[in-house]
């Protein structure tokens, strides 16, 4: 039987485990990414590992995220992270070179190589043909210093594309499309393969979009053929050795199979507040727009900006729209300002911003009250803006950037422009010079520490018996960012107390107050939630600052991937309703027992919960390994760790 893309590197990756899907896999990991939001923790728990040398073959640390230094909190954590990158051997991009996702994909990324990263949209690099997946923080600490990464092993759905995008129809306009078809629940387990004869009409960078935003479906990560094109990119890039092709077998079996033609797609856009919530843009019915920003590392790339460039030559934008460009590295900006790009884009009004996350993660550019905001980033959730009453529509750059024209959301399509065929240069700009390269065999460095740089926290072994009381309950679809904003509250990353008291800041403001209070008295605190529970954001913080608040069990009717995961390595118990219409069967405030559950989690038995409120028993189960239940055992992996070295 032929082989899949996804199954040739996994295979040739695989250290333990069966390849089949549903069941556990250990695989090798040739390179990991950190970013500084993720990266501080994902440092401090490295220094706990503390390994004698690095088991990747490349390791990058970089400062995207955090770059607006209110405060001397960011600067300190830079230095921490600079200071960690050369005791361990780790590449260091600093703060202005770009954001981690489109940094990679220029400098590091290779075709057939495993990538593992602390940030949700790590699967970027499946453009170039990687096996790219997010994780917590604490997992990639794990693959720098033992090289290996067990997770599950996927299906593969096959997303075959037919014919060529039309004009002022993007990269960006496909992902939609399939976010259409997908939604963002339900895909936990899987991994998008995009194949067929419409792949070698999309340049590397187009891919990249596609799959950056595929994080948005919940899919392990996707990944595109290695090909002449990808060939074309790595040249540009002067790494053109690192090329190797990647394509399925003729017979390559998919679990499952979607067609796409490329051809029939036409501009699309996600309204507020889901990434799912997809139509096109002609059926939006002109929404006056106050606020477009071009950026983040879905759309950032050259030909992004190039693009909104040449639309906006000679023109300016609508006087009632703040128009914000964040290029996605100091390549793309370097090379617009040699170009003269940059300079059309002063001119129509633009507010440049840092090479950076900026306006993504909102801790920059927050829209005004009840205002609409057009994004070229991946992701509208409530509030992430940084305002909560703010509308954030999802489009393509060519979408944004005639809706910023006309200050209402247009069809690119109705602008009446020519439209701007922009091609990849043959040479990018290559200048690696705010990369800090690691010293050979640098180990004995003082590493500085603000007052900002806490203790990685860890818990307590799982009892014997919990007794503890709902102190939240919550819906459907509850992202991280719902469970630990990020915003201005960023720059707390480092410091797990004062960080916590954030934690569900922006469903209920008194739970961390609660939470804490019920710890303080013996009292676990346990949440309950709907379906795809940890949407989003890979940040660990979603299950440690929890954690540090005396949360021991989530129960949802389902988990999203790296959440799960976070919440296992955080030593917090995931079950799932037996039967979901028992989410009816608790209530915030309800007293509940959970009788034995240490014995239970051990012998692998289902677990009953008494609610003693309402007098109900209700069946609870979990999907875990062994060696999870372990780790849950031991109240999270750095004991587990600590215990197998003991032993
Ligand atoms: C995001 O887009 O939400 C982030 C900020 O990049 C996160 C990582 C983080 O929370 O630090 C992600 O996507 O994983
Ligand atoms: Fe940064 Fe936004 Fe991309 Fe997250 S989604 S890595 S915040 S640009």
């Amino acid at each position: 039987m032929g082989r899949s893309i996804v199954e040739k590197i996994l295979h040739s990756h695989l250290i333990a485990g069966e390849a089949i899907a549903g069941k556990p896999v250990t695989v090798k990991i040739d390179q990991t990414l950190t970013q500084d939001a993720t990266g501080t923790m994902a440092s401090l728990q490295l220094e706990v590992l503390n390994p004698k040398k690095l088991k990747t073959e490349l390791s990058v640390g970089y400062v995207d995220h955090n770059t607006v230094q209110i405060g001397f909190e960011n600067f300190d954590d830079h230095a921490y992270l600079r200071g960690i990158a050369a005791k361990y051997g780790i590449y260091y991009s600093k703060a202005g070179n770009g954001i981690c996702h489109q940094v990679h994909l220029e400098r590091f990324g290779v075709p057939g190589k495993t990538l593992l990263g602390s940030d949700s949209h790590t699967p970027t690099a499946g453009g170039i043909g990687m096996f790219a997946v997010g994780a917590g923080g604490l997992d990639v600490a794990i693959a720098m210093a033992g090289g290996t990464f067990t997770f599950t092993y996927p299906r593969v759905t096959g997303v075959m594309l037919k014919g060529r995008l039309s004009p002022w129809v993007a990269a960006k306009d496909v992902i939609l499309k399939v976010l259409s078809v997908l939604g963002t629940r339900g895909n936990v387990g899987t991994v998008l393969e995009y194949t067929g004869e419409g792949v070698k009409t999309l340049s590397v960078p187009e891919r990249a979009t596609i799959a950056n935003m595929g994080a948005e479906t919940g899919v392990t990560t996707s990944v595109f053929p290695s090909d002449e094109e990808t060939r074309a990119f790595l040249i540009a890039q002067g790494r053109g050795d690192s090329w190797v092709e990647l394509k399925p077998d003729e017979d390559a079996v998919y679990s499952k199979t979607i067609e796409l033609n490329l051809s029939g797609i036409e501009p699309m856009a996600a309204l507020p507040h889901s990434p799912g919530n997809v139509v096109p843009v002609r059926d939006t019915g002109g929404i006056k727009v106050d606020q477009v920003a071009i950026g983040s590392c879905t759309n950032s790339s050259y030909k992004d900006l190039m693009t909104a460039a040449k639309m906006l030559e000679g023109k300016t934008v609508h006087p009632d729209v703040s128009f914000v460009i964040a290029p996605g590295s100091k390549q793309v900006l370097r090379m617009i300002a040699d170009n003269g790009a940059l300079s059309n884009l002063i001119a129509a009004g633009a507010r440049i911003a840092e090479a950076a996350c900026g306006f993504c993660i909102g801790n920059s550019h927050a829209p005004g009250t009840d205002s609409v905001s057009v994004r070229t980033s991946n992701r509208n959730f409530r509030g992430r803006s940084g305002t909560e009453s703010a509308r954030v529509y999802l489009t393509s750059v060519e979408t944004a950037v005639a809706s910023a024209i006309n200050g209402v959301l247009t069809d690119p399509r109705e602008s009446g422009m020519q439209y701007p065929r922009v091609e990849l240069p043959e040479h990018f700009t290559v200048d690696d010079s705010m990369i800090v390269k690691p010293k050979e065999g640098k180990r004995d460095i003082a590493v500085f520490r603000g007052p900002n740089i806490g203790e990685p926290p860890v818990n307590t072994p799982l009892p014997p018996h919990i007794e503890g009381l709902i102190t939240i309950k919550v819906g459907d679809k509850i992202t991280t960012d719902h469970i630990m904003p990020a915003g201005d509250k960023l720059k707390y990353r480092s410091n797990i107390p004062r960080y916590a008291e954030f934690v569900f800041a922006p469903v209920d403001e008194e739970f961390s107050r609660r939470a804490l209070k019920n710890k303080q008295r013996g009292v676990a605190n346990i949440i309950v939630g709907g379906d795809s529970y940890g949407q989003g954001s890979s940040r660990e913080h979603a299950a440690l600052c929890p954690m540090y608040l005396g949360v021991k069990a989530v129960i949802v009717k389902s988990f999203e991937r790296i959440h799960i995961a976070n919440l296992i390595n955080a030593g917090i118990l995931p079950l799932t309703f037996k039967n979901e219409n028992d989410y009816e069967n608790l209530a915030e405030g309800d007293e509940i027992s959970i009788p034995r559950v240490r014995d239970l989690i051990q012998k692998a038995e289902s677990i009953k919960l008494f609610n003693k409120s309402q007098n109900k028993e209700i069946e609870l189960g979990f999907n875990l390994s062994n060696e999870e239940r372990e780790v849950i055992l031991a109240g999270g992996r750095l004991n587990w760790i600590r215990n197998q070295e003991a032993e």
